[in-house]
């Protein structure tokens, strides 16, 4: 309460001392006293403003060149460099339209500013300069819709056949990734199949299950289009591959999709890079909760050629669960490809290579 009245009080001198200056103002200019007095501020004040302009475009410039560092490299997906090019061509609209309708208010303080034989010039309205400033950028705008409209479309047209489809998975607070395996089609999946054994819920009384498998890594072949069905099991994730310039949201209930083609493999980008360390990866963009920050997931893109081999070189969820498969689709054990026993070290490292043939017929 006494705050309030301390506050009521600075308040009413504040406004009592306002109202005796004016009236000191106004019996000056009644006794014919009062001078207008234009001191050094003006002049001050004008200069100001072109310095606050000059220096401020120089700092957005000297902080652009900075950041340029970290700036992603060009994209490695046919769609991205299309998108940066929309990108970089509506950043240099408005870079332009930004300087000079800048320049303008900054500039005009300055030039325009008070002088004592100088009378205001009454400039209600002119049509054709509101044309101008209405009907250009509008046309401009409007073309920058199409155009983005455009590519929007082609981004989220469907698959191309044949695409490579893979599903990922957000869950608090990792990726994962499911392939079809050889048949080409993921197998089913219900939320209800969900346990720590079955973390994607995959049906496995569905013959479709039987050769998916689900990699540590997202690997991609270069130069073939891909599909991502993306989920969530949890809360929003939002998968964000930034050097393919992909992003799409992982909402629960709601499967999303998302295809591109990658155009550069990670070799590639070794080399482009000059860092032989290099990975592509994978990343949540949706703030998911305490363990946003560590789904990280590294992604490779391989020639379509190793790309298959290390396709073919993947276990299935089936036979690596092979007890929990069996367990839950008794009637489809029989899809199981047969217990592989684990190879013998070889006595003699100069022997020929074993022939399968001939182990299969003994
Ligand atoms: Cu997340």
């Amino acid at each position: 309460m006494t705050t309030i009245y301390i506050i009521a009080a600075i308040v009413l001198i504040v406004a009592i001392l306002v109202v005796i200056f004016r009236l000191q103002v106004l019996s000056a200019v009644l006794k014919g006293r009062y001078e207008k007095r234009v001191g050094i501020g003006n002049d001050i004040n004008g200069l100001l403003f072109v310095i606050v302009f000059v220096v401020g475009v120089g700092a957005f410039w000297y902080s652009y060149q900075q950041a340029s560092a970290f700036f992603l490299p060009a994209a490695s997906s046919e769609h991205g460099v299309r998108t940066d090019q929309l990108f970089w061509v509506t950043m240099a609209i408005l870079v332009a339209a930004f300087l000079v309708t800048n320049a303008l208010l900054y500039v005009f303080p300055y030039f325009y500013k008070y002088k004592e034989d100088r009378k205001a010039y009454f400039y209600p309205d002119n049509h054709r300069l509101e044309m101008i400033w209405t009907i250009i950028p509008a046309v401009v705008m409007a073309g920058l819709v199409v155009f983005g409209y455009k590519e929007w479309t082609a981004i989220t047209s469907p698959a191309p056949k044949g695409a490579e489809v893979i599903e990922i998975m957000g869950k608090q607070f990792a990726w994962q990734v499911r392939y079809p395996g050889k048949d080409g089609v993921l197998g089913n999946y219900n939320y209800r199949n969900i346990d720590a054994v079955n973390e994607f819920g995959i049906d496995m009384n569905d013959s479709a299950s039987y050769d998916d498998f689900i990699p540590r890594e997202l690997h991609l072949p270069k130069g073939k289009p891909v599909l991502l069905n993306i989920r969530a099991r949890d809360v929003i994730h939002s998968v964000f591959l930034p050097h393919f310039r992909v992003k799409m949201d992982a909402v629960p209930g709601m499967p999303t999709h998302f295809w591109f083609v990658p155009t550069k493999s990670t070799a590639d980008m070794r080399d482009e890079t000059g860092n032989a360390k290099f990975n592509y990866e994978l990343a949540c963009t949706e703030v998911c909760g305490r363990g946003h920050y560590a789904m990280r997931f590294v992604v490779v893109v391989d020639e379509p050629a190793d790309y298959e081999k290390w396709k073919a070189s993947q276990e299935t969820f089936a036979s690596l669960n092979r007890d929990y498969a069996a367990e839950k689709a008794p009637k489809l054990v029989g899809l199981l490809p047969a217990k592989v026993a684990a190879p013998e070290a070889p006595a003699d490292s100069t022997a020929a290579p074993a022939d399968t043939t001939a182990v299969a017929a003994h």
